[in-house]
């Protein structure tokens, strides 16, 4: 949680490293929580992101993650990505800081994506998964805003992986086929 004093509609884009300094992550993924994610061997001790919930506002939640930079083999550091539990329950992603991409996709096999850099917003449709990719060489942060009664499915994600990849390619992040 964050401080109080600092609700969060006074998050200020330019100052979210300072903001986020006075929080204490709710959540921490070291290497070690992300075997069988990576298609490569993922150093267990490495911070690959950390997740601070907000305070809610009513029943919608919020949360920043922060994605560090950095690649397993060629592929960018990503989170674990997830379906919502509830089919009803979609997503809005809010670009802070950083560079990224959301790679998204469907149970029937649609695939999408969007670029997430700073001020962009992303609207993740009902039914839709959903992973978040640092593709910059900085920190890439973003704020999540999703129904209390979303759930997070991480399981049809660890056993089926997603349909693509974000891997760099001559220097550039290019999407290639998940095996
Ligand atoms: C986000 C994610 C956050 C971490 O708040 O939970 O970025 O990603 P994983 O949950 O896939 O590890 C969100 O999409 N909430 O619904
Ligand atoms: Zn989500």
């Amino acid at each position: 949680m964050c401080p109080e004093q600092e609700p969060p509609e006074c998050i200020d884009p330019e100052r979210i490293t300072e903001f986020l300094s006075q929080c204490s992550s709710s959540i921490t993924r070291f290497g070690r929580d992300m075997v069988g994610i990576f298609a490569g061997e993922v150093e267990p001790d490495s911070i690959i992101y950390e997740v601070y919930e907000l305070e809610s506002i009513g029943n919608i939640r919020l949360a920043v993650t922060k994605l560090m930079p950095g690649k397993v083999g060629d592929e960018y550091y990503m989170t674990k990505g997830h379906y919502h539990e509830d089919p009803q329950s979609g997503e809005v992603y809010f670009g802070l800081k950083g560079r990224g991409l959301l790679i998204m996709q469907t149970k029937d096999g649609e695939t999408g994506e969007i670029e997430l850099d700073p001020g962009t917003i992303a609207c993740i449709r009902p039914g839709w998964a959903h992973r978040s990719v640092n593709t910059g060489n900085e920190e890439f942060v973003f704020l999540a805003a999703f129904p209390r009664e979303a759930g997070h499915d991480y399981s049809s994600i660890e056993e089926g992986g997603f349909l693509k990849r974000v891997v760099e390619v001559g220097g550039r992040p290019t999407l290639v086929p998940g095996q």
